[in-house]
């Protein structure tokens, strides 16, 4: 049995009838299911599970994650460290990242945030930037995943691409910078940031004052990783300085972003509800049915979480 513990019971009825239907002979339920019996649970589907209902699963094989990121799962001091955790993978969650960074870079380029102030005034405001994108190097932090996606996109627009990553990649045409020992080197070819970073202990807060101020002067920000890697305060300074033209924000902490955030209304700060890549439901089920047929069939489960690197 797989149980699905996501909000709304509407939601977790649709999960339920989609991998049912993609791997027959799996019995899915929604968690609060009169059915769905804790001991019988082998699989679960998740993403931001209460504090201890994990624990209470004792037979669990493999934990499914929702998304990329786990560590809405990982924060939970009691989830079953044992049992492999499984991140979201497969294809459509990075053509839609590399959408978002390649929107929120040209939104940055092309002023999208003034125009849609001016619109929303009824001003005509007339604006046209010196640079292209062939101008421009945008430099990704976390070349995972999601991030060597975005790369060939940016690539495609024009863009030099440079990535940072704890270890080297050969990406064509993209430069590679790893490790702490080359962070000001990437950090000093950047007109535009992208954060791809996962949650971590080490990536908590490093876009912070510090950071900022070894970015070319002028550059954007755009952060589609996680809340919790970006100062707020220091994102908020940098930008009144001009030391940042513009961020595209996605992620926050907390989320949804409190009504009183200075976020909201910073004239160079574009918001968007964590929707960077959302991938269909029905390709996440696909990704999880043909998981669990590879397991039950002896193989490995794919895209584990690896608790040493701690992502
Ligand atoms: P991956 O695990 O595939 O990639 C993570 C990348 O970050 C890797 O390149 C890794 O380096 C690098 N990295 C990790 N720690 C460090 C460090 N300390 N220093 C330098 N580089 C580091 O993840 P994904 O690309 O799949 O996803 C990235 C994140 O994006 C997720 O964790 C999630 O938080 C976020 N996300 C956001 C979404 C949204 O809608 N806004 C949707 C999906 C994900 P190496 O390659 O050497 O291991
Ligand atoms: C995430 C996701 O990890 O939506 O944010 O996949």
């Amino acid at each position: 049995m797989l149980l699905v513990k996501v909000e709304g019971a509407r939601t977790r009825q649709l999960w339920c009838d989609l991998l049912g239907e993609l791997r027959p002979g799996l019995v899915a339920r929604p968690f609060d299911a009169p059915d769905a019996r804790p001991e019988e649970a082998r699989y679960v589907l998740t993403w931001a599970p209460a504090p201890g209902w994990l624990a209470g699963l004792p037979n669990l094989r493999a934990i499914f994650s929702l998304g990329a990121g786990v560590d809405h799962i990982t924060t939970d001091p009691t989830w079953p460290r044992h049992v492999p955790l499984v991140r979201m993978g497969g294809e459509e969650p990075g053509q839609r990242m590399g959408e978002y960074v390649a929107w929120a870079c040209l939104t940055l380029l092309r002023h999208g945030r003034d125009f849609a102030r001016a619109q929303a005034e009824r001003r005509w405001e007339y604006k046209v930037g010196e640079d292209t994108a062939r101008d421009l190097t945008v430099g990704i932090m976390g070349m995972g995943a999601l991030g060597a996606a975005a790369a060939p996109m940016l690539r495609g627009l024009g863009y030099r691409v440079a990535g940072w990553s704890r270890t080297r990649k050969a990406v064509e045409g993209v430069e590679s910078f790893a490790g702490a020992g080359e962070l000001d080197a990437f950090l000093a070819r950047a007109d535009v940031l992208v954060c791809l970073l996962p949650a971590t202990p080490e990536t908590a807060g490093i876009v912070n004052r510090e950071l900022l101020a070894k970015l070319r002067p002028g550059a954007g920000f755009v952060n589609a990783a996680r809340g919790p890697h970006a100062v707020v305060p220091d994102l908020v300074a940098a930008l009144d300085s001009g030391q940042l033209s513009g961020a595209v924000l996605d992620v926050f902490d907390p989320e949804p972003l409190p009504a009183e955030s200075p976020l909201w209304s910073h004239p160079k700060v574009t918001v968007t509800p964590h929707v960077a890549s959302v991938a269909r439901r029905r390709e996440r089920a696909r990704y999880v049915a043909e998981a669990i047929a590879g397991f039950e069939a002896g193989g490995p489960l794919p895209n584990l979480y690896d608790p040493v690197r701690g992502y």
